[in-house]
């Protein structure tokens, strides 16, 4: 078992609704372990950039909007398996399709307003975890 470290955003609808903490327990309950954590409130050009992958896609304008509505929790988890743990506990992407047990069945307003974000690949965590993170601010 590989010790990874993914990203995971707390979305503008869960800080909005005073649920972090609720999540936190989900992902520790997971065995993740949250080794650098903070509040911040994304501009458009910043979450923007972070979801440039999507920009073609016809939810992107609106997904952008969504992300800056409220500020976001971004943290590092780590522990083993981190990056498909985290998958896991987040659920499939629309909470209609997710697992009752994960943080989207429970929590998610919407298909686009779903709670979470995680990495999807430990090359995605490494480069999602520098862009919001300095290697100082991380604390194993
Ligand atoms: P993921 O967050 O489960 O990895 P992605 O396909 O990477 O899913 O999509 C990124 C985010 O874009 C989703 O978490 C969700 O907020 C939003 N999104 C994805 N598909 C749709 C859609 O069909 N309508 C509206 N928003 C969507």
């Amino acid at each position: 078992m590989a010790i990874e470290r993914t990203l995971s955003i707390l979305k503008p609808d869960a800080t909005r609704r005073n649920l972090t903490g609720k999540i936190n327990a989900l992902f520790e309950e997971a065995g993740l372990r949250i080794v650098a954590q903070k509040r911040i409130q994304l501009t458009e050009a910043t979450a923007g950039q972070f979801y440039a992958v999507h920009k073609e896609r016809p939810f992107y304008g609106s997904l952008v909007a969504s992300m800056i509505s409220a500020p976001v929790v971004v943290q590092v988890l780590e522990g083993e398996n981190a990056v498909l743990a985290h998958r896991g506990v987040m659920g499939a992407t629309d909470p209609k399709k997710a697992e009752p047990h994960t943080v989207r069945a429970q929590f998610a307003e919407s298909i686009e307003a779903n709670s979470v974000h995680g990495s999807d690949s430990l090359e995605n965590a490494a480069t999602e975890i520098a862009f919001f993170f300095a290697g100082t601010e991380i604390l194993p």
